[in-house]
């Protein structure tokens, strides 16, 4: 089972339940937000959050770094570990050697400050997926890049009216993403604001739900792909969360499960649903809404979701993913091993599978609180549109594959998109490849006004949007608060590293 370091925070949290019954969850919860993980600080106390698998194990939460008086400093190294995996161990990549790394966790108007140091035998650096600070200077700057050996220091100014949510951590340096997330290198980051004060928030169970598909083997041979699996996006052997395969959660009825989920896989959709509770979504990438029952709930790579799971009767609860097909990729690389067979790269599918259990004992009752205070979202209708521009995703060629935008694939010193600063701009995004893409801009959030096809718009802010085979999205995107130059990009990560990015500046 876990080891003592990783078992230590859920002990103690179960444990004060047990004691003082219900009147403590809050309590409960709100003291593991704050002290779970060592401090504001150096390295995290609990290197190692894997567990010993076959499936079944307890849920593990990754280990914290919380801020303290405005201020987080964070040392990480990414270097090659090997996790626990089945009795044995399994060939990873990993932040302070836990797989996922630390959660960071801070609130508007703090400063991070974070030290990597590379200790893989490549270039890595570090992208903040989804924070609204400045990509200049050490902030969430993806064009520097650290060797092997060698070290970076970023600091993140969290704007002062930065919005709460779900945001994660993971290398960007172009030509090696793909390989590095999948190997394990990614970490959440939550930042908390008001809203997640409220005694309805702090009396829900909050857990981090990282979902990770690495391939399995003893050895770095899991980093490398045929140009098929490249050219569909790599996915791996098992889907796991926290680094743990179908963890388990024992939970008590009368309590709400509280989740945020971040799907850090290369290439894998997730289309989640739930059996034996319901669902309510009350964020995706940026800031709060709803709550809003939830079904199903697709998330590509790189998107998040934030929902609650009101526990009110003793049974067996399962997250589970539904296949998703994922169209087929212009190229195959033909007699390729695993990925894609035979030709033009075969159909890509992200599979079905079970994703976490929670077991629920105790007696029958209404969970309460299974709500929150709700912010108001601006108006799409008071956002005035200065400019419109046009963007497609492309793929074609054969054997390795090219993927491009608007034609091009990246270049690192062309300009792709100038944009104006304080402006606000519509891009509708097409997509005339066979697949479909997840679209992420950095820095700047934006909602998504519609879709081609008719279907309901994503609600709430986005930095990731899928877009479908065929279809457009008309996105909202106010540039304001920061300038500077970045980068817009497929999220399956090996589409990126084939070209399919380009630079914006503003
Ligand atoms: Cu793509």
């Amino acid at each position: 089972m876990n080891t003592p370091l990783a078992s230590g925070p859920l002990l103690s949290r179960r444990s004060a339940l047990r004691l003082t019954g219900l009147g403590a969850l809050a309590a409960g919860v709100a003291a593991c937000s704050n002290g779970n993980g060592g401090g504001a600080t150096g390295t995290p106390a609990a290197p190692d959050s894997s567990v010993p698998l076959p499936s079944g194990a307890a849920f593990v939460q990754p280990a914290e770094l919380v801020s303290a008086n405005g201020r987080l400093e964070v040392t990480l190294e990414a270097a090659p570990y090997m996790a626990s995996w089945n009795g044995a161990t399994r060939y990873a990549l990993a932040y302070n050697g836990s797989v996922p790394g630390p959660t960071l966790r801070a609130r508007p108007g703090d400063t991070i400050r974070l030290t990597l140091r590379n200790g893989l035998d490549q270039p890595t650096n570090l992208h903040t997926h989804g924070l609204h600070v400045s990509p200049e200077g050490y902030s969430d700057n993806i064009f520097h890049m650290i060797d092997p050996g060698g070290s970076l220091t970023y600091e993140y100014e969290l704007p002062g009216d930065h919005p709460s949510g779900t945001f994660w951590y993971h290398p960007h340096h172009h030509g090696f993403v793909a390989a590095q997330v999948s190997g394990g290198l990614a970490g959440a980051i939550i930042i908390e604001d008001d809203i997640d004060d409220s005694p309805v928030m702090r009396a829900s169970t909050e857990r981090v739900l990282i979902i990770s598909d690495p391939k399995i083997g003893t050895d770095e041979s899991v980093l490398t792909v045929t140009s098929a699996e490249q050219n569909n996006g790599r996915e791996g052997d098992a889907a796991l969360i926290n680094g743990v395969l179908r963890p388990v959660i024992d939970a008590e009825t009368g309590t709400v499960e509280r989740w945020r989920i971040i799907n850090a896989s290369s290439s894998r959709y997730y289309r989640l649903t739930l059996s034996g509770a319901s669902m309510s979504q009350i964020a995706s990438d940026h800031g709060r809404f709803g709550p809003i029952a939830v079904g199903t709930l697709l998330l590509t790579p790189g998107q998040r979701a934030e929902v609650l799971v009101s526990l009110n009767e003793a049974g067996t609860i399962t997250l589970s993913t539904e296949a998703v097909a994922r169209g087929m990729s212009m190229g195959g690389g033909g007699m390729g091993m695993g990925g894609g067979g035979m030709g033009m790269g075969g159909d890509a599918l992200s599979p079905a599978a079970d994703l976490l259990t929670v077991v629920v004992t105790g007696p029958a009752g209404a969970a309460p609180g299974a709500g929150m205070v709700t912010p108001s979202l601006e108006a799409l209708d008071s956002m005035v549109v200065d400019a419109e521009r046009h963007i497609s995703f492309g793929a074609m060629g054969m054997g390795r594959g090219e993927f491009v935008i608007d034609g091009k694939p990246f270049a690192a010193d062309r300009v792709d998109a100038d944009v104006l600063f304080g402006t606000t701009e519509d891009w509708i995004v097409t997509n005339n490849s066979m697949m479909p893409h997840p679209f992420h801009l950095h820095v700047w959030p934006f909602r998504v006004v519609e879709r081609s096809d008719g279907s309901e718009p994503d609600p709430g802010w986005r930095d990731t949007v899928n877009i479908p085979t065929g279809q457009s999205v008309r996105l909202r995107i106010p540039f304001r608060d920061f300038s500077g130059t970045t980068v817009y990009h497929c999220h399956i990560l090996d589409h990126e590293d084939l070209g399919m990015m380009a630079i914006i500046d503003v």
